[in-house]
């Protein structure tokens, strides 16, 4: 983590008093993106290229527990220094699913470097991080949205801070960019924003339910991904002849799919959104080294709910960073859906 973020989140927090209760609990839905984020304009702010829009997955996410656990030596001098990094000796601990994760894994890491932004805030204290994960890990959802959003929701009921959802989504985002999405419910738009300073990137609430909407996970394979998302994007504006396309047509299938919700019209809002989903990987597909998320049962599947649609039953899906798929469909076409493809675990995002 590095000065420009502690300086985002010392603006965002804009003074706000830190009186620390002895934990902070916070539960943000995971979310999945009809149209996509891909791609950032600014990697220290972790700025997004063009705005994106998703339904966030009900009670599927992550619940979040925070305590202070070394406030005494927090107040040492030697440790006063704003946004420094943890000092040693004294590691957050932090738990997954009830097991505490090695300092050195990967999850550790990016959860203590996260907290180094707020650290200054708690007396430079260190902290036990408890996150429960509602997702099944197998399910190839991403965890690290709905992971962030429950985690700075969670700091900001530790401190007290009483911050607004505007402000939560952008230090959500800091965490990963689909964070700022999970801090809402239902369908929710991450407006890109143009300003350098990141201060008009943040998701906002698409004010309308669809009960009958439902999405349905399609686990092809839980094997670990060859390259991350945050990696995978980077190539791809790096070296992705067809990324230049990318801003305009999701900048379409957003408007496309925002009006398909107030129209109630599925099969438009559906087909924007495989088409949106397959355009990014059309843009990974041209990036050097080429990044193939598809596996060959990923194809197989695709081809299978072309035909199953050519046959008359109304479902599209969507396909993340990822082998896996998420099917779309409405709750009159769930039993058709389900037998056609056995297995499916569906969600119903408004409950
Ligand atoms: C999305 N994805 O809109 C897109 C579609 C993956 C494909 O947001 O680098 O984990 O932490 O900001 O949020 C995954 O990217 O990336 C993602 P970072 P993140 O859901």
């Amino acid at each position: 983590m590095n000065d420009i973020q502690s300086q985002f989140v010392k603006k965002i927090l804009n003074g706000a008093q830190t009186m620390p209760k002895e934990k902070g609990v916070a539960f943000a839905p995971s979310n999945i993106a009809l149209c996509k984020y891909w791609g950032k304009r600014d990697a220290a702010l972790n700025l997004p290229v063009n705005s994106s829009l998703s339904i966030s997955l009900g009670d599927l996410g992550t619940r979040t527990e925070i305590r202070c656990i070394d406030v005494e030596q927090a107040s040492l001098p030697a440790q006063g220094q704003a946004g420094m990094p943890a000092p040693q000796g004294i590691p957050d601990m932090v738990y997954l699913n009830g097991e505490l994760q090695p300092v050195n894994s990967s999850f550790a890491k990016r959860i203590s470097s996260f907290l180094d932004l707020f650290r200054p805030m708690f007396g430079n204290a260190h902290f036990e991080v408890r996150t429960e994960n509602t997702i099944p890990t197998a399910a190839g959802l991403a965890s690290s949205a709905s992971g962030f959003a429950a985690l700075v929701m969670a700091l900001d009921d530790l401190a007290g801070w009483g911050l607004d959802k505007k402000r939560r989504s952008m230090l959500a985002r800091l965490g990963s960019g689909s964070a700022a999405r999970s801090i809402f419910d239902g369908f929710v738009q991450w407006n890109a924003g143009t300003n350098p300073a990141g201060t008009d990137s943040f998701a906002e609430k698409i004010d309308n339910e669809w009960p009958e909407f439902r999405i349905g996970i399609l686990e092809l394979s839980s094997a670990p991904k060859p390259v991350g998302s945050r990696d995978g994007m980077n190539r791809t504006v790096a070296t992705s002849e067809l990324y230049k396309s990318w801003p305009q047509q999701a900048a379409a299938d957003l408007e496309t799919i925002r009006a398909t919700i107030d129209a109630r019209d599925f099969a438009l809002l559906g087909k924007t959104a495989e088409r949106n989903a397959l355009a990014m990987h059309a843009t990974m597909l041209a990036a050097w080294p080429p990044l193939i998320y598809l596996q060959p049962e990923t194809i197989e599947q695709i081809h299978k709910v072309q035909r199953v649609r050519a046959e008359g039953l109304e479902v599209y899906l969507t396909i993340d960073a990822g082998p896996n798929i998420k099917l779309l469909f409405l709750e009159e076409n769930e039993a058709a859906v389900t037998t056609a493809f056995p297995g499916l675990q569906t969600i119903k995002p408004f409950g």
